[in-house]
């Protein structure tokens, strides 16, 4: 269970809430105590719309939380982010897991994939490549995919197989479709009923749906009321193969994917 510490004003579901280390920090810890695994920190909104943070600004943000989890909280530290020079520091200060939420696309300020993936070989961290169509700012305008399972598929094999050449064990390396991120609410969905084919490869598959805008605009529910169904996407993830899961709700989530875990 990878549990969401957003050191963000502008989060879609909890932007401002953990913009102050010390509460993001508190953050973390309650989540170990609720069950956590992992806990992912990150510097940077990717909502649809949302404006880019230089890798200065999103460094200054992760930097205090980071130092004092690491140093605070058994739990491996994991980054969110897309910039190369944000996982460099991170993996510096400590950080386990490096959550490439571009799935090793050249960052917005050029920096390179592949430096991101040898940077996690190098430090013997785990990397979680997730697919992104588009950039943040506009990528729910009009996504478009011919076999939106097969392509994410493609993407994310290619990316392993990159990761892999730059030095990262297969076993270092998860894979997420990235649901929300360039798809609409119905690809989102085509994803989350193909997570068993993604898992096929071999690799463990991550599953993100905390929250997401998918339930709001096939079911109506408003951000504050979507707990019951991430759950429900968080256990069928689980049923259909994948092996870990991202939410900001940790107590519910562990609850009911044990569930799910027992019937496997
Ligand atoms: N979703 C978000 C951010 N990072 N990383 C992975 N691997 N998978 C996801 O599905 C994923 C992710 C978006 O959620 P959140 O962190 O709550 O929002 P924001 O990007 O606005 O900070």
């Amino acid at each position: 269970m990878l549990g969401i510490v957003n050191v963000t004003a502008d989060s879609f579901s909890d932007g401002g809430r953990y913009f102050d280390p010390a509460r993001a920090i508190e953050h973390g810890l309650a989540m170990r105590g609720e069950g956590a695994d992992l806990v992912d920190v990150g510097g940077e909104s990717t909502r649809p719309g949302s404006v880019p943070v230089p890798a200065r600004e999103e460094i200054a943000r992760v930097r205090p939380v980071i130092e004092r989890l690491v140093a605070r909280c058994p739990l491996p530290v994991s980054i969110d982010t897309r910039k190369t020079e944000v996982a460099r520091v991170a993996l510096e200060l400590g950080a386990a897991i490096v959550n490439d939420v571009s799935g090793l696309r050249v960052d917005p300020e050029g920096g390179e994939g592949k430096d991101r993936a040898e940077l996690a070989a190098r430090h013997g961290a785990g990397l979680v490549l997730m697919h992104m169509q588009g950039e943040p700012s506009t990528m729910q305008a009009d996504p478009r995919y011919d076999d939106v399972v097969g392509e994410v598929k493609g993407f994310l094999f290619d990316a392993a197989r990159r990761a892999a050449e730059a030095g990262v064990p297969r076993e270092s390396i998860a894979l997420d479709p990235g649901l929300g991120f360039g798809k609409s609410a119905a690809q989102s969905l085509a994803l989350l009923r193909g997570v068993g084919e993604l898992a096929e490869a071999g690799y463990p598959v991550l599953v993100g749906a905390s929250r997401k805008s998918l339930f709001g605009k096939l079911w109506n529910l408003p951000l504050e009321e979507r707990l019951e169904a991430g759950l429900a996407a968080a256990v069928a993830s689980v049923l259909r193969g994948a092996r870990i899961v991202r939410t900001h709700e940790v107590r519910a989530t562990v609850r009911a994917v044990r569930v799910a875990e027992a019937l496997l």
